[in-house]
């Protein structure tokens, strides 16, 4: 009897052992490139460990079963009947209990270090009109708000494309450009129906609502192109719904900037 539960403790742990080591060292997420990425990342690593831990744990408890419970010759019954075990019944209640709360404690706590739960009416935060209610978004805080020159951008989402307009500049572009580690703030709208501005290397994702315009906050930290993509089912070309974001140094920003600049005339 001693002997089992050894063997017991020593299965469990070598499961719980493997599951962290694979959690930490294979990489299932594209790469990271904004500072909400690192974040996310520290979730999805969580979650991906505990799934790891029940199914193989499950795997091999199927894998065990298949031979220990195997129909002996000439077996003809089920064996006798079980009926009803407390201290099981209690223990699988409590640890999925216990797995469901600090999944979700920890989640709130991850939207809020990303910024879901600030304030979104600030000042700094609104483009333009003050006076409009922003609905939605995430308002991530960081220090660098000094030079926040051209990274207030607003999105028109339409059936089936995405468009920038830098009011600063005067002018529309086809492709999100950005310069690399500065808050960008984007307020978004839809022309439409609801779409949802989605960059998996920046770990973000916000509705786009016809009517309610909503805020996005975000700090590249790699310079790259990056794909947007619509995220919300729209229509029948929603799958070719994309756009692309291009992070550049300052200057490379700059440039761009100034050459599709319109000045008055
Ligand atoms: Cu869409």
């Amino acid at each position: 009897m001693l002997n089992k539960s050894y063997y017991l403790i020593f299965i469990i742990s070598s499961i719980i052992g493997i599951s962290f080591w694979i959690g930490f060292n294979v990489n299932l997420l594209p790469e990271s490139a904004s500072i909400n990425a690192p974040i996310y990342d520290e979730l999805f690593k969580i979650l991906f460990i505990i799934g790891l831990i029940l199914f193989i744990g499950m795997s091999l408890l199927v894998v065990y079963s298949l031979f220990k419970f195997r129909r002996k010759n000439g077996q003809i019954e089920d064996g006798i009947a079980l009926e009803g075990n407390l201290s099981l019944e209690i223990i699988w209640t409590i640890i999925p209990s216990l797995i469901v709360l600090f999944v979700g404690l920890y989640s709130y706590n991850i939207y809020d270090r990303m910024g879901g739960m600030n304030e979104l009416n600030h000042h700094h935060e609104i483009i333009g009109d003050s006076k409009e209610k922003i609905w939605a978004g995430i308002s991530q805080n960081t220090e660098d708000e000094i030079g926040l020159i051209n990274s207030k951008i607003e999105v028109s989402a339409m059936q089936f494309a995405f468009l920038f307009n830098y009011p600063e500049g005067k002018f529309i572009s086809g492709e999100l450009h950005v310069p690399v580690d500065q808050k960008i703030s984007i307020k978004m709208e839809s022309k439409d129906v609801i779409h949802a501005f989605w960059i998996p290397e920046f770990r973000i994702k916000q509705d786009i609502i016809p009517g309610q315009p909503t805020v996005l906050n975000f700090t590249p930290t790699k310079v790259g192109k990056y794909p947007i993509i619509c995220a919300e089912l729209c229509g029948p070309y929603h799958g070719g719904m994309r756009a692309s974001i291009i992070v550049e140094n300052r200057s490379d920003y700059e440039d761009w900037f100034n050459q599709n600049k319109k000045t008055d005339l």
